[in-house]
């Protein structure tokens, strides 16, 4: 792709972290994807500004775990905006702890109060509350399980790994078997494992998987302990919001979780997002999740973009 002219001022973003889990969203400077709906606009990111994504969150000024949020204008009424979501490799449809962690720097930046606010995403509106309190309840796009109990053998694996496919707005395999030591001293091994997962399915029939995500027993609390492996080999230090989304959809789905009763999902850094559902069609299996949780303003800079630098897109993957 041929590099995009230099933005004319500054790239400027505030960051943030939800649970570990850090978002960059950029206030100004950003690519100019011109109108159209938030799909669109991302069509036009990857194919003429895709420099872009990767100067504003891939080294030197970002890191393989950052994700970044671009804010879009309206298409429709009474929202703040489209919100497009991208990290190291690409983009994503919606991004749980990303929309949480725009709403706090929105807040922060005293650009929305507390109360009921409406975000597009490509992949469908999502609601959020913002609390008093600053946490934030997040209505997530309808999620809902597309395969169940699907068994590999990988080479080199002593026995099969079982899990289902389910879609909380991204692609999620969920393993059930076999159960692992999600401790953070063994992120090198859960990395490797998850990512053998990964492009055993990509290349048996499930191409569309991009978030692998592994479940032990929660600390006292949690109903659930989870390490969530990401499209670009980071993990997510957050208990994943579209990966704990596609979680309440298996448990619904499996009858475990009742509508309404709350789940409190773990991460591999103890992090924690409340998560409840309700049934939006229960002869398809497809609910509507709800997952709360906090997000923290860390930083607000300016990218420089300097014409001479050989590394001024960032490293590409
Ligand atoms: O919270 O949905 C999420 C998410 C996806 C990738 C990283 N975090």
């Amino acid at each position: 792709m041929a590099t995009p002219p230099f933005p004319e001022a500054p790239i400027e973003i505030i960051d943030s972290h939800t649970g570990g889990e850090p978002t960059r969203l950029v206030l100004s400077g950003g690519p100019p994807l011109g109108p159209g709906s938030c799909q669109e606009r991302l069509a036009e990111f990857r194919n003429r500004f895709d420099p872009y994504r990767s100067a504003i969150v891939n080294e030197p000024r970002g890191s393989d775990v950052l994700v970044g949020a671009l804010l879009v204008p309206p298409t429709l009424p009474e929202t703040l905006g489209g919100v497009l979501f991208f990290n190291n490799v690409g983009y994503l449809g919606m991004c749980g702890h990303g929309t949480i962690g725009v709403i706090a720097s929105l807040h922060h930046l005293g650009r929305i109060a507390p109360g009921v606010h409406r975000l597009e995403t490509p992949v469908g509106l999502v609601s959020l509350l913002l609390h008093d309190d600053g946490r934030v309840s997040l209505d997530n796009v309808p999620s809902y399980r597309t395969a169940h109990r699907v068994s590999i053998q990988i080479p080199g694996f002593s026995s099969p790994v079982v899990g289902d496919v389910a879609w909380g707005g991204n692609w999620f395999f969920l393993v059930r078997e076999p159960h692992l030591d999600l401790s953070l001293d063994r992120i090198d091994s859960l990395t490797e494992v998850a990512w053998a997962i990964r492009n055993h399915l990509n290349r048996n029939g499930f191409p569309e998987i991009d978030h692998i995500e592994l479940f032990s027993d929660g600390s006292p609390g949690a109903n659930s302990r989870n390490f969530v492996l990401c499209p670009g080999n980071a993990y997510d230090r957050s208990p994943c919001g579209t990966g704990t989304s596609a979680k309440l959809a298996c448990l619904a789905t499996d009858g475990v979780l009742e509508e309404g009763a709350l789940w409190v999902q773990e991460s591999i850094v103890g992090s924690r997002f409340t998560g409840s559902y309700r049934w939006i069609d229960r002869s398809k299996g497809v609910i509507l999740p709800t997952l709360s949780g906090s997000a923290f303003v860390t930083a607000r800079s300016s990218l420089l973009l300097h014409p001479a630098d050989p590394f001024v897109w960032g490293i590409r993957h």
